[in-house]
């Protein structure tokens, strides 16, 4: 791992957040972004290197909704940074980490994206994140 990504908060209306967070950063966010797959639309700040991922549901059934509903809204997950997303889960794997995905999926912000349950890492859930190389040589 590499670098702290991101941190995604979750949150109830993005929109009233974004003000929010535009006024705590002195930063407007430099996309918005819908993760059908994940039922959330997501929107990214950037602070030096890291980012902060604002995240709201889009359905009742979504892993923000839940939180939500269970914790109320705040830090909902930490991503690292890595190189190639497969090799980091098979180790995760490897070390007895329970992961929820068994392959990289695609997630927001140009990702390839794994998490690992909070249960196996102290009640922090954990993502993975590789960038996807758009660039064509
Ligand atoms: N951080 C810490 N603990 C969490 C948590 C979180 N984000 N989400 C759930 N939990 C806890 C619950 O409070 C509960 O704890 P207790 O048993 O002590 O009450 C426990 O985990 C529940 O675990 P579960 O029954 O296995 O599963 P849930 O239905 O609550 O789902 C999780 C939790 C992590 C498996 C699910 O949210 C998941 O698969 N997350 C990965 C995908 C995701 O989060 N997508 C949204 C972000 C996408 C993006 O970044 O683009």
């Amino acid at each position: 791992m590499n670098k702290i990504e991101h941190i995604g908060i979750a949150v109830k209306d993005i929109h009233v957040s974004n003000e929010l967070f535009s006024k705590l950063l002195n930063t407007t966010p430099y996309k918005m972004e819908e993760v059908e797959s994940e039922g959330v639309i997501t929107s990214f700040f950037m602070v030096g290197e890291t980012k902060i991922e604002l995240l709201q549901a889009t359905r009742p059934d979504s892993a923000i909704a839940k939180f939500i509903e269970k914790k109320g809204e705040g830090i909902h997950h930490i991503a690292f940074g890595v190189k190639n997303a497969q090799t980091e889960l098979e180790r995760l794997l490897a070390n007895g980490f329970e992961m929820l995905n068994q392959t990289p999926k695609q997630g927001a912000d140009n990702k390839l994206i794994a998490f690992a349950h909070p249960k196996s890492t102290n009640g922090v859930l954990t993502e993975i994140c590789q960038e996807i190389n758009t660039h064509v040589l």
